[in-house]
């Protein structure tokens, strides 16, 4: 049995516990030194055997990203070194346009790709939903229109060579079909559950935590399934920011009258204009409204 240090990959988490898979695709069990808890999925650490079924952390690489969200009391991450961001919504249940800005927003803010897929267009409600997406697309953002379930095979076409090579984080709330995209995309999901449980010696937290699954034998293609949650919190971001991170806002920063203009109430104001002029979404120009007010609101405590 090898002490020496070797690299790894963060597959599950939970407290202090993680679950690291070595070079060979082995998972063990692994604790990290003192009490503080700081590696998420997607980590690559440097850490080293303990004892035949225990390792320890000894090192957390630098990340390349990390998503996360933010509230007025907490962080939370989804996931470290990530490619991707797939955002699940679906024609039923109708989602949040909201929820979607701010993953958006987030990824955008990280450095993160993101894509929106748009399951369940099978449904008689899909030219509604289309049709709240469309200034989405306008903006350049793109919208991928599955049938997961009614057209799985060629759902599979459209999504592998996207996320080839990559770690792509899914997100979706309750009811989208997240769990009939993974399984579309990890045959053997229950099993890489399994193992990964079977290396923490428990079955539990299944399904609440943060799962790393392999798409291929290769260990190339990667989806990382992220427990649901209620608010998006952004917090992170500094309201002045905000608008830098919304694709259709970017070409009027810097043509307002005023350098430091909000794009709420300034006379003068590029965004505004756009706004009325039908170029920027209302319900885009909402949420960032909305948003403003609850980033630039002091602490509540
Ligand atoms: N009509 C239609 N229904 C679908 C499609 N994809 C999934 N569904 C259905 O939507 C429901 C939810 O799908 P799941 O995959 O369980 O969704 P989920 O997002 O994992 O939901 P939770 O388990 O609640 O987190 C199921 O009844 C699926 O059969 C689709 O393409 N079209
Ligand atoms: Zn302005």
């Amino acid at each position: 049995m090898s002490k020496a240090p070797q690299t790894g990959l963060v597959v599950r988490g939970h407290g202090r516990h993680y679950v690291v898979e070595d070079q060979d695709g082995q998972r063990i069990h692994c604790l990290t030194r003192g009490k503080k808890s700081d590696c998420v999925v997607g980590d690559r650490v440097r850490w080293m055997r303990s004892s035949e079924h225990e390792g320890v952390i000894e090192k957390v690489e630098p990340r390349r990203n990390l998503l996360f969200r933010q509230d007025e009391w907490k962080t939370k991450s989804f996931a470290a070194n990530l490619d991707r961001l797939l955002i699940l919504v679906a024609v039923e249940p109708q989602f949040s346009e909201s929820q979607l800005t701010r993953a958006l927003i987030a990824a955008q803010s990280a450095g993160i790709a993101a894509d929106i897929v748009l399951n369940k267009t099978d449904l008689p409600g899909a030219p509604a939903a289309r049709e709240r997406l469309a200034p989405y697309k306008a903006m350049g953002q793109r919208v991928l229109e599955l049938s997961l379930k009614g057209r799985p095979d060629e759902s599979r076409e459209v999504l592998l060579p996207l996320l080839h090579g990559q770690a792509t984080l899914v997100l979706g709330p309750s009811g989208t079909g997240k769990s009939t995209l993974i399984n579309l995309l990890v045959p053997d999901a229950q099993a890489q559950v399994g193992e990964i449980s079977q290396a923490l010696n428990s079955g539990r937290h299944t399904t609440t935590t943060t799962q790393w699954y392999w798409m291929d034998a290769g260990r190339e293609d990667a989806l990382i399934d992220s427990p649901g949650f209620q608010e998006f919190g952004l917090r992170q971001i500094a309201a002045p920011d905000l608008a830098s991170y919304m694709p259709d806002f970017k070409p009027y920063l810097g043509e307002c009258r005023f350098h430091n203009c909000s794009h709420r109430h300034e006379p003068g104001c590029a965004v505004l204009t756009a706004v009325e002029a039908g170029a920027i979404s209302p319900s885009r120009y909402r949420i960032y409204d909305e948003l403003w007010d609850e980033l630039s609101a002091p602490p509540k405590y």
